[in-house]
């Protein structure tokens, strides 16, 4: 870092040529009978420059208030689901889409006891992902098939949108539907033609978020897990700011975590209640949590 600083002031005191944009400096040749490379040197500032940024852009410092967790109770979750999309509903059936090729389904079980009610295999060639309810309409997005299936109550599939992007998290507000794809960016979409009204980008501090995943709205602010993070960002959904974070470090160890793949994800707070419940892929438990500020 002392050394890339180093260079960086060197730049600025113009003892190195500015390479800001085109045409704004030009590189002075030293009367040398060796001459200097600048071709090679560019390029090391490219990538030390360049690569000091991208750190400093994608690994952002926790600037806002962070809650930790109680867990209240836990219950049985298919150590074999890799859970992408998760919903309670207040009588305790819990909706979930699954992810990998020829193993992703939809389905719904009981909350207390994990008893499998209903499950619908996708096709070998979709890898589900997030899943949303619109009124009686289940969304289930794909990762890369840039397909999202509509199901009615009963699964049955009523109808099919397309869309440009990766597919990973969904949620619904009271007027629109949220989708992660990976970075920072949320999409907000018309829920009658899966059309995008609007997008936010996720910043905390000024910085980038990215790798956001499974998506919960709850009393106005989005619930997002981050892939391979411990961390919930809770996000104001017109400017995408982000409000507080959960931090769930040490809910679920990683030396209990057998498979690879094996994260958290999956958010789901029960409608008209408090309650919260997270979980991962591949995790035998889902935790049903009380957040503490820390
Ligand atoms: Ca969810």
């Amino acid at each position: 870092m002392t050394k890339k600083k180093s260079v960086l002031n060197q730049a600025r005191e113009g003892k190195l040529p500015d390479r800001s944009g085109p045409g704004t400096g030009k590189a002075v040749r030293p009367a040398a009978r060796r001459p200097m490379r600048w071709d090679l040197v560019f390029i090391f500032l490219v990538i030390s420059i360049g690569g000091s940024w991208a750190v400093l852009a994608f690994r952002p410092g926790i600037t806002v208030p962070v809650y930790t967790y109680r867990v209240v109770k836990t219950y049985p979750h298919d150590p074999n689901a890799f859970t992408q999309g998760l919903l309670i509903d207040p009588d305790g059936t819990v909706f979930e889409s699954t992810g990998q090729y020829g193993e992703s389904t939809l389905r719904k079980y009981r909350l207390e006891t994990g008893e499998l009610v209903k499950q619908i295999d996708l096709a070998p060639k979709y890898f589900g992902e997030g899943l949303a309810r619109w009124g009686d309409r289940f969304y289930q997005l794909t990762w890369k098939e840039e397909t999202c299936f509509v199901y009615d109550s009963e699964f049955n599939r009523v109808e099919e949108f397309t869309y440009d992007t990766d597919g990973w998290g969904l949620t619904s507000t009271e007027t629109e539907l949220v989708m992660s794809n990976g970075t920072h960016r949320l999409s907000f979409r018309d829920p009658q033609t899966f059309e995008e009204r609007r997008y936010a980008w996720v910043r905390m501090g000024g910085r980038l978020v990215p790798r956001l995943n499974e998506l919960e709205y709850y009393a106005g602010k989005i619930y997002a897990n981050q892939l391979d993070s411990d961390l919930v960002f809770v996000i104001e959904p017109q400017t995408g700011s982000v409000l507080s974070v959960i931090d769930l470090a040490g809910l679920w160890p990683y030396k209990e975590r057998q498979k690879e793949g094996s994260v958290l994800n999956g958010i789901a707070v029960m409608p008209g209640t408090k309650r919260m419940f997270v979980t991962g892929k591949y995790c035998p438990k889902i935790y049903e949590l009380e957040l503490i500020p820390k």
